[in-house]
């Protein structure tokens, strides 16, 4: 086992290395040994100075957030306390300088500011993302920080949870030197500059200087990013109180604030969705050592949008990207729509022309197959077709060299169908993207009966390397995610004809804090994709069963949503939607044929009767083996379909109201409660 924490004299400098891996979180044991090795350089007259670095090449990326997890799971929320070693590290006697490489996020930054002097190399991240996290900074980050680089900056990087890299922390003040050459070497020229620097600067002592916009400012940011989220208001208190009281009893207020965030069902559903998030790649059963395949080179068949997106993704990445079309007018409409985003992206700032160019450089549009036979990996993004998507599948079986990787972004069609139109079914996966692809972070890599380990290892790998969330699942009829849409889907419909109108649902969603309405999202998607996907399942209907009247009606009428500028709601030139009286007299009509007697919804049978079958429907895959975590399909919905990760996704979501009551009310609206979640009801248990 490597130590915690090394010291070693360098002449007259100490250098202390902090050696948690991955990330060298503040677990038990780092902050105790810490302020050990800080008090045996104190100790030493031989030190004139002292630096701490991170070991693996990153600082501290903050609290150990398994604890937090494990403590609140105990039902004690609470974190490390670690003012003590903060109080140590700026009352040392002896400069200390902090040296940055990789992150010094939430208690890492914290730590960093209590030193009398930062260092960075360029491509450091800092920052306080708690927020993201549902708390409170709980280390004295809320005192310090306005202290070093103001009080409105303060204010936008903790209620954003914005990453900055060194040239913006040295811009703002937060850091007092840019390491370019050798790390640790700059570093302890840097302390051996300062050693004798008297008095030490300390961040504490500075004053916050008076800024009466900064906090109104912070509060409407708050408002619009952080939506219904509690941590950061309360931050801002914590951060009025570093503008207003003296930093001791300010740093009283902030940990009376962060222990108070640490309680909330929001901070344990968003360290939830943290860890859920990360615990995707680790596949049950997939064993550890399975080695995936190189991916340098892909290709791509289908230069619509899916494909277009899909090839961003993967030149975004770096990856060579061959992207196959039938005709020369689709690759060129294809091709403009992929230069279009990256100039949108160049024209707002987020990278220059030469980041562009070098991306559109690794994108070669093409009408055949030449260059096929080098790729890893080959993805089709065809038109959603049986015939046609086994067709390519043959004709890329012969082209593809034999440890290719043959993937189809089906969203909807059997793999093992696709696959055996191939004679390497093995090689066959899905990798359900989701639109924009370049944007979406989510890919449900969907494995076949014959998927090998290692093209299962391929394709997570492949998500990682384009930062998105892969996560596996099952071959089924809609996989995970358009699997649990359906009857959500189904069920705002019913709303609407039972006495609610689509602007009615859609607010109650939103105010639930589904980042889109289910009217909104359909609008967005096209009701004729919509349509023709209830058309191809139609045989799936069982005999009795109630079916939603409208969609076939705004189908027949050419409202496919936004394309069409009209759909459950009406469009203007700059797709801003608005009710649409018509439609909202056609529901009642058709309410009326049917008869069915309209009554007032309030919005709370709406969130119950969206939500819960959503639940249910994801015990039904969870039972079946579709998903093989309740965290994986919550992963899906926070990361693919706007579900407020401040509830931790669906299944989350079902266990903190509670899973009887979940069942009771299911049973309550005439449905069936899936086994699974019967039986976890009635043994008190949760999904897991
Ligand atoms: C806090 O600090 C409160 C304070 O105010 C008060 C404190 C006293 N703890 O993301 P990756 C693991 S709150 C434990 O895949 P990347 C992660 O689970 C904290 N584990 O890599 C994963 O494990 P595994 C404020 C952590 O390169 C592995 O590291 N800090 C922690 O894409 C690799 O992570 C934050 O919110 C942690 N703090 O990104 C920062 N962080 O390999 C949270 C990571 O088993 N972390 N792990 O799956 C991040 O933003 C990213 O993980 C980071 C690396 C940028 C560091």
């Amino acid at each position: 086992m490597t130590e915690l924490i090394t010291l070693f004299n360098h002449g007259p400098v100490a250098l202390i290395t902090i050696d948690n891996p991955p990330v060298n979180a503040l677990s038990p044991g780092v902050p105790e040994r810490l302020e050990s090795a800080l008090e045996a350089a104190q100790a030493d007259p031989a030190t004139k100075a002292i630096v701490i670095i991170g070991g693996s090449h990153t600082f501290i990326a903050g609290a150990d957030i398994n604890e937090f997890a494990k403590n609140i799971a105990a039902g004690k929320p609470g974190g490390p306390s670690i003012h003590n070693l903060l109080a140590a590290i700026e009352d040392s006697a002896k400069p200390v300088v902090v040296a940055i490489e990789g992150a010094a996020l939430g208690g890492g930054l914290e730590v960093a500011m209590a030193a009398h002097y930062r260092v960075a190399v360029t491509s450091a991240n800092l920052g306080l993302p708690e927020a993201n996290l549902g708390i409170v900074p709980g280390a004295e980050g809320t005192q310090r920080l306005p202290r070093l680089i103001g009080l409105a900056k303060a204010a936008e990087l903790i209620v954003s949870g914005r990453i900055i890299k060194a040239p913006e922390a040295m811009t703002l003040g937060l850091i007092d030197g840019i390491i370019v050459g050798e790390f640790i070497a700059d570093a302890l020229t840097f302390a051996e500059g300062v050693a004798q620097t008297r008095p030490v600067p300390k961040a504490s002592v500075r004053p916050v200087e008076p800024d009466p916009a900064a906090l109104p400012a912070a509060r409407e940011l708050a408002k619009k990013i952080r939506r219904n989220q509690t941590a950061p208001l309360l931050a801002l208190d914590a951060l009025e109180a570093a503008a207003t009281l003296s930093f001791e009893e300010g740093c009283k207020k902030e940990r009376e604030l962060s222990a108070k965030s640490l309680t909330t069902p929001q901070a344990a559903a968003l360290i939830h969705a943290f860890l859920a998030e990360r615990a995707v790649s680790k596949v049950p059963g997939l064993p550890k050592d399975t080695q995936p395949y190189p991916l340098n080179k892909a290709a791509i068949i289908g230069a619509g949008i899916m494909g277009g997106g899909i090839a961003m993704a993967l030149a975004n990445a770096g990856m060579d990207v061959r992207i196959k079309d039938t005709s020369q007018e689709a690759l060129d409409r294809g091709l403009a729509t992929v230069c279009k985003n990256y100039q949108n992206s160049v024209n707002k700032g987020r990278f220059p022309q030469s980041v562009m160019d070098e991306r559109m450089a690794l994108i070669h549009p093409q009408l055949d197959y030449a260059g096929f036979e080098e790729a890893d990996i080959i993805i089709e993004a065809a038109f959603e077709s049986m015939a046609v998507k086994k067709q390519l599948f043959a004709e890329i079986d012969k082209v593809a060299k034999p440890d290719c990787v043959l993937a189809t972004n089906t969203s909807t069609l059997d793999i093992d169908e696709i696959a055996s139109a191939t004679s390497r079914p093995e090689m066959v996966i899905g990798t359900h993207f989701f639109s924009p692809a370049h944007v979406m972070r989510l890919v449900e890599i969907v494995r076949g009966k014959a998927s090998s380990d290692r093209v299962i290892a391929t394709a997570m790998a492949l998500a990682k390397k384009l930062r998105k969330v892969g996560v596996l699942v099952g071959n089924a009829m809609g996989f995970v995610g358009n699997r649990m849409m359906f009857p959500y889907m189904r069920e705002a419909q019913f709303l609407i004809e039972e006495g609610a109108t689509p602007a009615q649902v859609d607010r109650a969603l939103t105010d639930f804090g589904m980042a889109m309405g289910i009217f909104a999202v359909d609008d967005m998607g096209g009701l004729d994709l919509n349509w023709r996907v209830q058309q191809q399942n139609a045989h799936l209907i069982k005999p009795g069963e109630r079916r939603p009247l409208m969609l076939q009606k705004l189908y027949e009428m050419g409202r496919y949503g936004q394309k069409t500028g009209r759909g459950w709601y009406l469009y203007d030139e700059n797709r801003k939607a608005t009710p649409d009286p018509e439609v909202e007299a056609l529901i009642e009509q058709t309410a009326k044929d049917a008869g069915i007697k309209r009554r007032p919804i309030t919005d709370e049978e709406i969130i119950e009767r969206c939500i819960y079958v959503m639940i249910n429907e994801g015990a039904h895959i969870l039972e079946e083996g579709i998903a093989s975590r309740a965290s994986d399909i919550d992963a899906i919905y926070f990361s693919g379909y706007g579900f407020p990760a401040y509830r931790g996704g669906p299944m989350w979501y079902a266990n903190a109201v509670g899973l009887q009551k979940v069942s009771d009310r299911i049973e309550d609206f005439g449905w069936q409660p899936a086994p699974l979640l019967k039986r976890l009801a009635g043994e008190g248990k949760n999904f897991e």
